[in-house]
């Protein structure tokens, strides 16, 4: 990150939407064509709707301000109220959007345990299927790839499909909330179409990794997505010269996704020195994208955050954790320099 010698210099890890567009991305969003997309006339959303459509390899595909509204018109797509939306219990849907999905649906949300790794077991799915008739609807299966609580874990196609298998056994649709999908196809080496050939729906973030300003796009099949672009609607999302932000989200698909791969590296080198570190937590085996929760054995992630703050180090600390997510502008010589002012820290002790 650039440092101008004066001012202290900080280390920003606090998560991948930090990012700030790129000066292709400015360009772009200067000249972007544009018109009132409520009418569909915008012609840079409907060139990023196609575009992610065909990379999801889905019909259709929606423009959405947020990975949360993504998730949330795809929820109101799927479900009706009183019906039961399956997912794993740290889901960021479920956790970390303002119960946006049960508050606007009526939707029941059902979390099921899930694995280090966020993922849930196919048959704790089966044995919550209603015998009978005095039970909720379960309406949507959701898959978190790549996971956030579960350390950025990418998920196999093979992962995957037991769990699409048994939900579409029992009548739910499957949606995956995709935020960090390029992540997972870059980790594993396959198209995010391959990933997303699972789910009904795919929702994937412009403005994470891929340092768009702002953004998501919903994906899914023609009917699937009219259902979507009504339930954007409705809840305020319609959006009318959108595609001067459009316009950032196709460079970012266009020049950002395979550089995530050096996110990933870094991600690595610093889980590999946190774990040299005494009082830290972190299997460096376990780190397969951007993402490094460290466990603390003192239990205290808001205490070490802030005192990691003030030797310029930002990371998230929350309950018995710090998570640091290496993103574009940090670079490998950042994370070695975040390592040494997290040791002098420790050795501080303060
Ligand atoms: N995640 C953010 C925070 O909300 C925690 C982050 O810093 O990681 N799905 C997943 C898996 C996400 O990680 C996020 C954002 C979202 C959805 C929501 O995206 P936005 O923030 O665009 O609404």
């Amino acid at each position: 990150m650039a440092n101008n010698g004066t001012a202290p210099r900080t280390i920003d890890l606090r998560s991948d939407t930090l990012t700030k567009p790129t000066d292709a991305m400015r360009r772009a969003m200067a000249e972007a064509e544009v018109g009132d997309d409520v009418y569909g006339e915008d012609p840079t959303v409907n060139r990023l709707e196609e575009t992610a459509a065909r990379l999801m390899g889905k019909e259709a595909g929606l423009y959405v301000t947020s990975g949360t509204m993504g998730n949330l018109v795809s929820a109101l797509s799927w479900c009706n109220r009183g019906d039961e939306l399956v997912c794993g219990v740290d889901a960021h849907l479920l956790v970390n959007e303002m119960g946006a999905i049960a508050t606007f649906g009526g939707v029941q949300m059902r979390a099921l345990p899930n694995d280090h790794r966020g993922l849930m077991d196919p048959d704790d799915v089966e044995l919550i299927v209603p015998p009978g008739g005095y039970f909720p609807r379960m309406a949507l299966l959701t898959i978190e790839n790549t996971n956030n609580r579960g350390n950025g874990a990418a998920y196999t196609v093979e992962q995957m499909r037991p769990l699409a298998d048994v939900a579409r056994a029992n009548g739910m649709n499957v949606h995956m909330d995709g935020a960090r999908i390029f992540n997972a196809s870059v980790a594993l080496g396959v198209p995010p179409s391959e990933l997303a050939s699972v789910a009904d729906s795919v929702t994937f973030c412009l403005s994470k990794g891929l340092s768009a300003p702002v953004g998501s796009v919903v994906t899914g099949s023609s009917e699937f997505v009219a259902r979507a672009r009504r339930m954007r609607k409705m809840v305020g999302g319609g959006l009318r010269q959108a595609g001067v932000l459009a316009a950032a989200g196709l460079v970012a698909l266009d020049t950002m996704v395979d550089r995530l791969a050096d996110d990933h590296a870094n991600a690595k080198r610093l889980a590999e020195g946190l774990a040299r570190i005494p009082g830290f937590q972190v299997d460096p085996d376990t780190i397969e994208t951007n993402i490094v929760y460290a466990e603390l054995d003192d239990g205290d992630g808001p205490g070490t955050s802030a005192r990691l703050k003030e030797r310029g180090v930002l990371g998230n600390g929350r309950f018995n954790w710090v998570r640091f997510v290496p993103h574009y502008g940090i670079t490998a010589e950042d994370i070695d320099e975040a390592l040494d002012a997290i040791e002098s820290t420790v050795k501080a002790g303060v």
